[in-house]
């Protein structure tokens, strides 16, 4: 058979969302590379998707369905058929709804597909059993609390205008690992004489890329941001006309909020000298365009949406926005152009089922609620490894009474607790619709190759489910693609005009941006500095959740890795390193600690083995611990959200896997 190459999309959580080329050879992706006609991602991918075709035809796969034989945890299982897998499932939930209801059962989900309809397939099905709702929670709902305080609904700017800023600021993203593609622009401006910043807890990979990095005391940036704001009003940098005309509240802010944060108190909190902050604020305050792309690193803090409030508030000081290459970039908002309502079906819940914080799985595992959990179904999602406290929720993956069901490509931790895993398909292996969270580009993809083994898409086997559970509803008989052309039949102006040929033949394509100067779509129509509608309606300096022992806990993304995905991958495991744990010289000598040797890190809820890298980059009191790897490769029993809390943001309920104090010492 001929090989040929088909159009697909990287289906992971991840902002640029590439386009993909797969080359197929009987059946099988036997390359991949990236798409040069992707208006953003430009046909280069990163080293995870590279070779793809690794994971897709990776030896782990699962091939069949899976019934546990061995204890919980313990990763003994038979194959079975399946009809049986189905029935089984069908017949457990019966009897639990029938002695405790249909909210005794919660679905578990998160980004292990990016597709909008199989990302999303669990929700009409559960709504319609009346199961338990997933507050999903655990990414980065703080800093959209935060812009949308500030900025409303606003749409973001086009990443590539950033290309046009003079001064650009990475701010809480390591982007070379986590937003690639972004660079492009960023390259760009650096070409045509812009300064960039990086502004992390230590020195990070993307730090290579700044002309300056500034390293700040984890969960300070808030207090940064206002003794910037400070130093602005106060040496005449901030932008009168364009804060009469399009900003609201900035006399208040002014006058009540920014005495108290003087550079000497600034100092203090955020680590930075005075000298520094005027540096910065002097170089912000007379960039002619500066731009902002703001990472998730600094919402993940018990003061998280407070923190991105206040940097999302400070383009407006100088007037950036509506300048060209000016703003902030926090992330592209494409979710409105569809109507999603269509595909999440909230209208097939009987009543509004209870609502359980994805959060805090490891508490509504163990704790006596009524009902309690008796069955937990999670696709794809990993919570043995991404959720925080892995003790508690290890312990509550542990309950022998817990019918667990997990929907699985590959033997992962929360897979090894299952009562039935089923095999799932991997994003070649079906069609979807994808959107982007770092660009406007939107794409259709059709399936490249049929399922390995017995595999099933989400969508397929929600379908099952719902027959199985003797669900009529027109909706569970229809298939993912009679619902994406639904959607893609109702008008929106984003795709108004958008080149349909193209999107039909598996092209990204992008959304269409307002035109013309930004409007402001918040409740006055100008940026809010002051929101009468917020708990705090003016932006202040909320210290974070905090602790006693000495180093600050950065759970870093890792490059080779995205969260718990990847670590099928030996060569991407290999480039890692290890799973380490990276510490300051004189942290490490203080404690008696050698590079190369394990150590444990510990803290009220747990203690993890790490190998130690000393390593200067990272300042003191901080350690960082990068990838969310799997215990089987982990030189202890637990990976890092072993130290991590369930504690969650001022607001939001997001996640504060950031905000956590360990001690270390020799293993
Ligand atoms: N390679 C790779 N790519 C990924 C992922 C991955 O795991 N690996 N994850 C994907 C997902 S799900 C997401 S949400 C995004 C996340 O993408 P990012 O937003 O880039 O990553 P974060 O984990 O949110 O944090 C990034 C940076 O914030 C820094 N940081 C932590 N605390 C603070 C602070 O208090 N102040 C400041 N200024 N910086 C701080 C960290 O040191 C880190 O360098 O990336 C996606 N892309
Ligand atoms: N320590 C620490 N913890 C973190 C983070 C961190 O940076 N550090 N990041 C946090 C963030 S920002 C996020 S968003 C979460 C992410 O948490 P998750 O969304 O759980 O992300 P992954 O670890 O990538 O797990 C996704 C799983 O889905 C499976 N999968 C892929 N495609 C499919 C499919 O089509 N169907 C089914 N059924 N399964 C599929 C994959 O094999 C994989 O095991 O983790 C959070 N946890
Ligand atoms: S993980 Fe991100 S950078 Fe890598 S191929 Fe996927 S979308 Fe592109
Ligand atoms: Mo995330």
């Amino acid at each position: 058979m001929p090989k040929e190459i088909k159009r697909s999309v990287c289906p992971y959580d991840c902002p640029d969302a590439c386009g993909l080329l797969v080359e197929v050879e009987e059946g099988r992706a036997v390359k991949i590379s990236g798409d040069p006609e992707h208006p953003h991602t430009r046909g280069f991918l990163c080293p995870k998707m590279n070779r793809y075709q690794e994971t897709v035809h990776s030896p782990r796969r699962l091939t069949t369905p899976l019934l546990r034989v061995g204890a919980k945890g313990a990763g003994e299982f038979i194959a079975i058929g399946w009809d049986e897998a189905i029935e089984r499932i069908a017949g457990r939930w019966r009897n639990i709804i029938g002695e405790s209801g249909a909210e005794a059962i919660l679905p578990y989900s998160y980004g292990g597909t990016m597709g909008m309809i199989q990302r999303n397939s669990g929700h009409p099905f559960f709504h319609r059993l009346g199961a338990s709702r997933l507050a999903r929670t655990i990414c980065s709902p703080a800093k959209e609390v935060g812009w949308k305080a500030v900025m409303g609904t606003t749409p973001a700017p086009h990443p590539d205008t950033v290309a046009e800023s003079d001064l650009v600021i990475l701010w809480g993203i390591d982007a070379l690992a986590t937003n690639l593609h972004f660079l492009h622009g960023v390259r760009q401006a650096k070409e045509r004489g812009a300064q960039v910043w990086v502004i992390d807890t230590y020195r990070t990979a993307t730090a290579e890329l700044a002309d300056r990095i500034f390293l700040v005391k984890p969960g300070h940036d808030g207090a940064l941001a206002l003794g910037l704001m400070h130093l602005l009003a106060r040496e005449g940098l901030v932008d009168r006309v364009f804060l009469a005309a399009s900003t609201q509240g900035f006399a208040e802010l002014e006058a009540q909020v920014l005495p108290d944060y003087p550079p000497e108190r600034v100092s203090e909190l955020s680590g930075l000298s005075v000298a520094t902050l005027r540096e910065m604020a002097r170089a912000f305050g007379t960039a002619r365009a500066p731009f902002i792309r703001l990472g998730g690193g600094l919402c993940r803090y018990g003061n998280g949406a407070m923190t991105a409030r206040c940097i999302v508030a400070l383009p407006a000081l100088v007037g950036a926005w509506g300048k060209p290459g000016g703003g902030c970039l926090s992330g592209t908002s494409t979710s409105g152009a569809f109507a999603m309502h269509e595909v999440l079906r909230e209208d097939f819940m009987a009543t509004p089922s209870r609502v359980v914080n994805m959060n805090r799985l490891g508490e509504a595992l163990n704790e006596l609620r009524d009902p309690p959990v008796r069955s937990l179904y999670v696709y794809h999602s990993n919570p043995a490894a991404v959720a925080p406290d892995q003790n508690q929720v290890l312990q509550g993956l542990a309950r022998e009474d817990l019918f667990t069901v997990v929907h699985e490509r590959f033997l992962t931790d929360t897979a090894r607790y299952a009562d039935i895993v089923l095999p799932a398909t991997s994003s070649l292996e079906y069609g979807d619709l994808y959107r982007a969270y770092g660009s406007y580009c939107i794409q259709r993809v059709r399936a490249a190759i049929p399922p390995v083994g017995q595999s099933k898409s989400n969508w397929e086997v929600f379908a099952l489910l719902a027959e199985a559970m003797d669900f009529d509803e027109p909706f569970f008989h229809q298939s993912a693609d009679e619902l994406i052309d639904r959607l893609l039949a109702q008008p929106h102006p984003m795709r108004d005009g958008i080149d349909l040929a193209a999107l039909a033949a598996g092209k990204a394509v992008e959304l269409r941006l307002p035109p013309g100067l930004p409007v402001y779509a918040t409740a006055s129509g100008k940026i809010e500095l002051l929101n009468p509608a917020q708990p705090h309606p003016l932006p202040v300096f909320l210290p974070p959740h905090g602790g006693d022992l000495p180093l600050c806990l950065m759970t870093a993304p890792s490059r080779h890795a995205l969260n718990s995905t990847f670590y099928e991958r030996d060569e991407l495991r290999a480039r890692q390193g290890g799973m380490s744990l990276r510490m300051n010289p004189t942290d490490a000598a203080t404690r008696g600690l050698r590079d190369g040797a394990e150590v444990i890190a510990y803290n009220e809820l747990g203690e993890v083995r790490f190998v130690l890298k000393v390593d200067g980059a990272v300042p003191s009191g901080v350690v960082v611990a990068a990838g969310v790897w799997w215990r089987e490769f982990a030189p202890g029993e637990r990976t890092v959200n072993a130290l991590t809390s369930q504690r969650l943001t001022d607001q939001g309920e997001g996640s504060t896997f950031y905000d956590n104090r360990v001690e270390v010492r020799p293993a």
